[in-house]
């Protein structure tokens, strides 16, 4: 399509005013078809950036640059007018200032290529709680990610019609060829410091320059899906959370469904699709990564996956672990950064068996595959961030009622991360401020996917409601929009809280594998099982100092190793000692951090516990 044929002015003022500033060869409206999908697939084989996959249908490797591996926090801006609105966790840059440097970078950057104009939707094609967006980029790459990713093309522009709402998106690689040069298989993108990934609150707008990965720049997911939708949220009274949404069957055929906010690589997508290892209940998926969620008609909190796709973490998906993101992954998937086989496949660590004869690794090197699917610390053959791009609708355990408009009604919100010590399996909030209160003091170690330095994987950090490097405005006011939520709704409707933590480590024995106390995965739905029966009112728990916790026995340990039966009650005790540790860092550091914009309510909830742990 050609931009004539956009009929609303809004959007092509917006596109040519664009076009002016960032000079490409040509310009191209995207459709949506499986032809401009092959045709695109195929510039970028040509170019050398992609591998066609013979192992699996219509897939393709793709390789980037070592600078270019995962989201870049320290070059994400939230550019509001006042600092203040940007709040203490996140990087502010003047609007006015931000804007010349970045007019300054993308003056000509589209030289020697074609920027691609992407109308899509975030959320089911007519769902009233769906919004859509126009991405301009100039990388093929985001074009066959954000069709997999979001409902894209034609269709999308006919919604907006002349005079529908959307969030203009640019984005450009940083990389222009001049005088007839050619990628020749490299990666395009800029170097570190010329990266910005910049949202304007105020405007609803995003501008991205420098770097072609994931939540970078496909900017419906992070960028828009979160960061410009928080701030919607808060305007219009609604909430956009880092959440995956499962669907949950009892025995009994009782359905119930569940958010869960975990930060980046710390199992969300896992827990979406898990296979229950506890006889006859069922989970299925809704979302593996993002939840808007609005109040229905009758006082319950309904809830959309606003994305069409997963961006999944490779690494240590296995037959085991999750069989149905593989399988999800079996075709018409785009992989980045996983290493290639000899006979045409994708391998990472951890995929549950070991290579044969030689890789060629995600830096492009042909190295002897090892025995083992694990390698050294920095040398992998994937990289730890390293992921597929597949079609939610090719997941087996899908939920039919996906893509419902109306969304799914919400019975229980989890909050979580990898957290080695303190914080038990599963706790429940008292009431929906303690649940507030638990997702404000979330901490999680740094994983992979959160930053391109290495160095800083593991180290623990406060990551309130997994949303720290997602939240398009102050913290602070974050928090009491979710105060102010829970009191204007019906207490009785509202979904209860939990905090759980999969991650518990006991590094000196041997018998558990990877020194975590808990088996995870599919053994997660013993606790989901608890969780579904506490949302029933069940009397299957006891009051501790830090909330409602299983009784004895209320956890199925049926098939459990033996091993991880003992490691059981250590992980469903209160260690008052490291809660309180917990108390003196947020009050010392955490939260003096949102000074007058900290909820009076959350200082309560810190002061209820420290007296409850001091009794
Ligand atoms: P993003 O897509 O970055 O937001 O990550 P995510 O939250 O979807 O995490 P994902 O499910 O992809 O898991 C990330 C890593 O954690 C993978 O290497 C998983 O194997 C591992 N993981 C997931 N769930 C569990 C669990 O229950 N226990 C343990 N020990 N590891 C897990
Ligand atoms: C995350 O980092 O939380 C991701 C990957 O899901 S990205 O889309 O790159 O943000
Ligand atoms: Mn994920």
């Amino acid at each position: 399509m050609t931009l004539d044929e956009i009929k609303n002015p809004k959007i092509k003022a917006w596109v040519e005013e664009c076009v002016k500033m960032c000079e490409p060869d040509n310009v191209y409206v995207c459709d949506g078809s499986t032809e401009e999908y092959d045709r695109l697939m195929k510039k970028c084989v040509d170019a050398g950036l992609a591998t066609p996959l013979a192992k699996k249908p219509n897939s393709f490797l793709f390789r980037s640059l070592p600078s270019d591996v995962a989201r870049v926090e320290g070059r994400t801006f939230i550019s509001s007018v006042k600092q203040e609105d940007a709040g203490p966790t996140n990087n502010w840059i003047d609007p006015v200032e931000l804007k010349a440097t970045m007019k300054g970078l993308y003056k000509g950057c589209m030289h020697g290529r074609t920027m691609y104009v992407i109308p899509f939707c975030m959320g089911p094609l007519g769902s009233p709680i769906s919004k859509n967006g126009i991405e301009l980029t100039d990388s093929e790459y985001v074009v066959l990610n954000m069709d997999i990713m979001t409902r894209a093309g034609k269709k999308v522009l006919d919604i907006i019609g002349t005079d529908g709402e959307f969030v203009p998106c640019l984005h450009s690689v940083g990389k222009p060829l001049n005088n007839g040069e050619k990628d020749n298989g490299i990666w395009p993108c800029a170097d570190v410091e010329h990266k910005y990934i910049s949202q304007f609150p105020e405007e609803h707008l995003i501008w991205s320059y420098g770097s072609g990965y994931g939540g970078n720049a496909l900017l419906g997911k992070k960028c828009f899906a979160l960061r410009i939708a928080t701030v919607l949220a808060r305007e219009e009274g609604w909430l956009a959370e880092h959440m995956l949404i499962l669907k949950l069957t009892n025995p009994e055929g009782k359905v119930k469904y569940v958010t869960g906010a975990f930060p980046s690589a710390c199992g969300k997508t896992n827990l979406a699709m898990l296979i229950p290892t506890i006889p006859g209940w069922k989970v299925e998926t809704i979302g593996d990564d993002i939840a808007w969620m609005k109040f229905g008609k009758d006082g319950r909190l309904y809830a959309i996956n606003p994305e069409a796709g997963f961006f999944g973490v490779a690494p240590g998906t296995s037959a085991e672990s999750n069989k149905n993101a593989l399988i999800s992954a079996s075709k018409n998937t785009i992989f980045t950064n996983c290493a290639l086989t000899e006979d045409g496949d994708v391998w990472w660590e951890q995929i549950g068996y070991p290579a044969k004869g030689k890789l060629v690794d995600w830096k492009g090197q042909t190295r002897d595959a090892l025995p083992k699917d694990k390698s050294p610390k920095g040398e992998e053959f994937a990289h730890p961030n390293a992921r597929f791009t597949a079609p939610a609708k090719q997941c087996p355990c899908i939920a039919p009622e996906w893509e419902n408009p109306e969304g799914v009604p919400i019975s229980a919100i989890l909050f979580g991360g990898r957290r080695p010590s303190t914080v038990p399996l599963v706790h429940q909030s008292r009431n929906w401020n303690h649940g507030v209160f638990l997702g404000s003091i979330v901490g999680s170690e740094i994983t992979a996917a959160s930053t391109i330095d290495a160095s800083q994987v593991g180290k623990i950090r406060r990551d309130p409601f997994a949303i720290l490097p997602f939240c398009g405005y102050n913290m602070g006011d974050y928090f009491q929009h979710w105060v102010d939520v829970g009191a204007k709704a019906d207490q009785d409707k509202l979904p209860k809280i939990f905090y759980v933590n999969w991650f518990r480590k006991d590094e000196n024995n041997a018998d558990l594998p990877g020194g975590f106390m808990w088996p995870g995965y599919g053994d997660n739905s013993r606790v989901l099982a608890w969780i579904f029966d506490r949302c029933d009112g069940k009397d299957n728990y006891v009051d501790t100092p830090i909330g409602f916790m299983p009784k004895e026995g209320a956890i199925n340990t049926d098939g459990l190793a033996d091993y991880y039966k003992k490691t059981l009650p250590q992980i469903l005790n209160v260690d008052k000692e490291g809660w309180l540790k917990e108390v003196k860092d947020i009050r010392e550091n955490h939260y003096p951090k949102f000074g007058k914009h900290l909820p009076k309510e959350l200082t309560a909830c810190l002061d209820d516990l420290e007296a409850r742990l001091s009794k």
